[in-house]
């Protein structure tokens, strides 16, 4: 698949964006200063740096400018991943509620994701298409539509057929891959050859081959003889968990994992990377949908190996889901699998409830081993004091609202996820008083290597439109507030095709600061200006995706007093499930949330406010 290159916008272009971004966030005067560093940026080291990107662009024809600054950030940031980095992705239940028993659906989604592997071994998958609008795009005449046009544009003219062809480089790190902790910065580790599971209980590690030596899997009831040789092991908690540790700020667990190491761990460390992936069978029932969202974004601890590229992760009543590491790949690219698994495993599963695997008698299963001195185990316990109190701030809730989804509002001639982000900007502003920075994160997954794009949801159409629902409530008919809600929905779709395109400003202006920096330049003045570095600060952190296998997504807030809104909008309705590290705050916003979305169905009904 031939695909187009990221496009380095025109700087011009980035900057009359960012304005255009700052504008609603910023007052008169303090504007007008950042206008003026913008332009001296423009017209200055900017220009030079932007030359410099163009050239260094062209020069690394294989990629795209944002690749390898963008994995660098990640890998660099010193955080600890979890509940700052790492998403999450459940799966529906199985319909046939006797396959959602935990050891039947570990193994029916673990020989579905080793059929994934093996498509994507042996080159089979078809490339991954963005659907818009299905049945156009699927149907013969959009096909011929795409053969008639030269490969270079050829995305293009899916992009405006609504469909396009995905690029698909991340999955190389999909399995057999882990995240390494170094000093100042982390690496990525991948080896192909291993042929093992990783499967964690009660933090304890087992590692079978699931693969035999020519790539042929295991048969389904000898993999499940496998499980339950594990299930059946240690009841009780390993009593170092060393989970715990990837948990950890990653320069401290880098020194810990020397040591580790030097302890005469390479071994099993090894095959804790090189597996496969990873298989956390937890010894717990889920309660409800906001203990399953804490169960995948961060669980206890110690039941975990967050460095892993992912995890799936099963509970005794059969709940699954995907955590996963984030340097490496996208939502895009893990959605696919998730819907790919579900589908293959709830369509064709490879064992039935009450099969045979329990006469298979299972010997081929090692308990990993770990020495530990007194340094070790002292860093585990200080990672789990860390992780217990970090995990125990964070709040994560489900919200659902009935009364329309994208059916209603695509009938109303507006775009579903700009009315869901004008519902979040408008209960922002009740709540805050002002409008705060806002992130939608965008794939550009249908550029070669592309990864992801910002589009600025709070502009200066949503702060007039909040200002109306808000603060001059009674001023507005239900005519005037429809049209400001269409003004926000036409904009915010144009928003939504420029990132889409690689025609956003974040990226581009991020790549001149990190070439700059790694030039050893000191850093402009455009981007010590306060105003930068507040739009960058992302109070509302939002993220979509639209599937039929996922039962609820999510990731933590990017900053200590923001919201981690991950939302999807149904046919007949929309949800959302937000994390905050403020109960009240997070209470507060879903009642203005909520108070935003029935002020919308008035207005679309034609009903002034109450
Ligand atoms: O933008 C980027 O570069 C990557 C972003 C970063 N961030 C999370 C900070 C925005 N990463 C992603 O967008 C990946 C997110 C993957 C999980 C998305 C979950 C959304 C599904 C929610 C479904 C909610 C349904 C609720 C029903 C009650």
């Amino acid at each position: 698949m031939d695909f187009s290159r990221l496009p380095v916008p025109e700087l011009e272009d980035s900057i009359r964006r960012y304005m255009a971004a700052q504008k609603p966030l910023l007052g008169d005067s303090e504007y007008r200063k950042t206008e003026k560093l913008a332009k001296a940026f423009k017209n200055g080291i900017g220009k030079e740096l932007h030359k410099n990107l163009i050239e260094l662009d062209k020069k690394n024809f294989h990629t795209s400018y944002i690749t390898g600054p963008w994995l660098d950030t990640y890998l660099s940031s010193r955080d600890p991943i979890v509940l700052n980095f790492n998403p999450f992705i459940t799966f529906k239940r199985d319909p046939q509620e006797s396959y959602n028993d935990q050891l039947v659906r570990a193994t029916n989604l673990t020989v579905s994701a080793i059929k994934f592997l093996n498509s994507l071994r042996s080159r089979i998958l078809e490339p991954d298409i963005y659907y818009v609008n299905p049945q156009w795009s699927k149907s013969k005449a959009f096909k011929r539509f795409l053969s008639f046009l030269p490969t270079s544009v050829s995305w293009y003219g899916a992009y405006f057929a609504e469909a396009y062809p995905l690029d698909m480089s991340q999955y190389v790190h999909l399995f057999n891959s882990c995240r390494v902790p170094k000093q100042g910065k982390d690496e990525l580790f991948s080896d192909h050859g291993a042929r093992h599971l990783l499967v964690m209980r009660n933090g304890h590690f087992y590692v079978f081959d699931i693969l035999d030596p020519i790539g042929n899997i295991l048969h389904p009831y000898e993999i499940q003889a496998h499980l339950i040789n594990i299930l059946q092991d240690e009841e009780t908690v390993a009593e170092y968990p060393l989970g715990y540790l990837t948990t950890e700020n990653r320069n401290t667990w880098a020194a810990v994992r020397e040591q580790l190491l030097q302890a005469g761990n390479e071994e099993s460390v090894y095959k804790i990377d090189s597996a496969i992936f990873c298989l956390c069978l937890d010894s717990f029932r889920v309660e409800n949908s906001s203990h399953l969202s804490h169960c995948m974004l961060h669980g206890y601890g110690y039941n975990r190996w967050f460095d892993k590229s992912f995890s799936l992760i099963i509970t005794v009543d059969g709940s699954a889901g995907i955590n996963f590491e984030h340097s490496w790949g996208d939502g895009v690219a893990v959605l696919r699998f998730v819907n790919e698994v579900y589908a293959d495993s709830t369509k064709h599963p490879a064992v039935v409830p009450r099969g045979t695997a329990a006469t298979l008698c299972s010997t081929n299963v090692e308990k990993l081993q770990f020495h530990l001195n007194a340094s070790i185990q002292s860093a585990v316990t200080v990672a789990r004091q860390k992780f217990d109190k970090q995990r125990h701030k964070m709040t994560v809730k489900p919200f659902e609202f009935r009364k329309f989804g994208k059916q209603y509002v695509i009938q109303e001639r507006m775009s579903p996820d700009a009315i869901f982000q004008l519902a979040c900007q408008v209960a922002a502003y009740r709540q805050f008083g002002k409008i705060v920075p806002t992130y939608e994160s965008c794939s550009t997954a249908g550029f070669k290597h592309g990864r992801t794009e910002t589009i600025r949801s709070a502009t200066v159409y949503t702060k007039r439109c909040a200002q109306a629902f808000i603060r001059d409530r009674k001023k507005y008919s239900a005519q005037e507030l429809r049209k400001l809600i269409e003004s926000c929905s036409k904009y915010h779709k144009f928003l939504q095709m420029e990132a889409a395109l690689g025609q956003g400003f974040d990226r581009h202006l991020f790549a001149l600061r990190y070439l700059a920096e790694s030039r050893g330049d000191p850093v402009p003045e455009f981007y010590r200006d306060p105003a930068y570095q507040y739009i960058n600060y992302n109070i509302l952190s939002t993220s979509t995706l639209s599937s039929s296998s996922v039962f609820l997504g999510g990731f933590g807030p990017v900053v200590p007093d923001g919201f981690g809104i991950g939302y999807n909008i149904y046919d007949y309705w929309l949800g959302c499930n937000i994390t905050s590290y403020m109960e009240r705050d997070l209470d507060e916003f879903l009642l203005d949330l909520e108070g935003s979305l029935n002020d919308f169905f008035d207005v679309f009904q034609g009903r002034s406010l109450k």
